[in-house]
């Protein structure tokens, strides 16, 4: 069987990162993360490019235009939304997910979900690098390699339909 390899040179790949400023602090290290992790893989730092959002909520239209461009190999969408005591927690993690979900599937381009949906703090930092693993590191190495089977499979940006 012939399988496709699993690239994870980020060489000559532009990646762009959609951020949600809500829990920023969650999100800024998320991103520190997968800024460093793409940088050690190849991604040159002008081929990186950051647009912060309000919150999780407004994280898909803004991925969708960034995919929609043409202008980047692959977009990470990072956020952080933490259960509260009403159901806001739960209709928000349902349009961040949805909407990145439509985002990758409408446009092609892979759209990383770097959206951490906790039940508390802790968690979050927890997975943000404070205790634990960050998080940010594997979504650095989720764009490069879906971008790389993206071209492996479609051909690069000039040969697609
Ligand atoms: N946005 C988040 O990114 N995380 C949250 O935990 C959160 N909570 O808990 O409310 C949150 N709400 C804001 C929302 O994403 C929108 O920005 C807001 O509703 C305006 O559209």
């Amino acid at each position: 069987m012939r399988t496709w390899a699993s690239v994870l040179d980020g060489t000559g790949l532009r990646i762009a990162a959609v951020a949600s400023r809500f829990n920023h602090l969650i999100s800024l290290r998320l991103l520190d993360a997968c800024r460093d992790e793409l940088r050690r893989r190849g991604v040159a730092e002008e081929d990186l490019h950051l647009a912060w959002v309000p919150g999780a909520f407004e994280i898909p239209a803004i991925a969708r235009a960034l995919a929609a461009s043409g202008r980047y190999d692959a977009v990470v969408a990072v956020g952080c939304v933490i259960r509260g005591d009403t159901p806001h927690f739960d209709y928000v993690c349902r349009a961040v997910t949805d909407g990145v979900r439509e985002a990758a599937r409408d446009t092609g381009v892979p759209v990383i979900f770097g959206v951490l949906t906790t039940d508390d703090v802790d968690q979050a930092l927890a997975r943000a690098g404070m205790g634990g693993e960050n998080r940010g590191v594997e979504f650095a190495r989720a764009a490069v390699e879906m971008a790389h089977l993206r071209r492996a499979i479609e051909g690069p940006p000039g040969a697609r339909r």
